[in-house]
């Protein structure tokens, strides 16, 4: 990564934010997006994360999971401001008020999962749509969380705790 990180590797995230353009200098949605690693720890100001997967894709599992990613991608899949509600609310799961496995919008930590078991290193038991960021992160196929890129300390980051929001939310193709 000679000249900088992540100056040749695309992401593909599940993400609100809309004042970028993307990897393809079009406008984004909010939802599945496409962007320069680069690019994009320049455009975030809080701290970035980055999760080592413990063992190197099978490369069958690898295309197989870029396929889908960009498929969401093509597909336009909006954010889903509903499930990463349910996923984070736990109270009433045992009720039957789980999330019910939905990709047609995909929050960030789903679209994770979901890619993660298109590569075959996630359980297909696993609910995509009950993972939150924090249950992504224990997964046994990553290795511990390294820090990539610190915030600045103003006042606005200090107020944020959002260790681990990116690498997340967000995967490497
Ligand atoms: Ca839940
Ligand atoms: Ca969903």
């Amino acid at each position: 990564m000679g000249g900088g990180f992540g100056k040749s590797v695309l992401i593909i995230e599940s993400n609100i934010e809309v004042k970028q353009r993307d990897a393809n200098n079009q406008d984004v949605i909010k939802g599945v997006q496409i962007h320069w690693l680069s690019k994009r720890l320049e455009m975030y100001d809080g701290d970035v994360w980055w999760v080592p997967l413990q063992h190197k894709l099978p490369q069958k599992g690898l295309l197989k999971m870029q396929a889908w990613l960009r498929e969401t991608h093509n597909q336009k899949v909006p954010y889903d401001f509903v499930q990463v509600c349910g996923a984070s609310l736990d109270l009433f799961d045992a009720f039957g008020f789980e999330n019910k496995q939905d990709f047609s919008s995909l929050f960030c930590s789903e679209l994770v999962t979901k890619a993660l078991q298109e590569a075959g290193v996630i359980s297909d038991e696993v609910n995509p749509s009950e993972q939150t960021p924090q249950d992504v992160v224990t997964f046994d196929c990553f290795k511990e969380p390294v820090l990539l890129k610190k915030s600045e300390p103003n006042e606005v980051n200090k107020q944020k705790e959002e260790k681990y929001q990116y690498f997340t939310g967000d995967f490497v193709v």
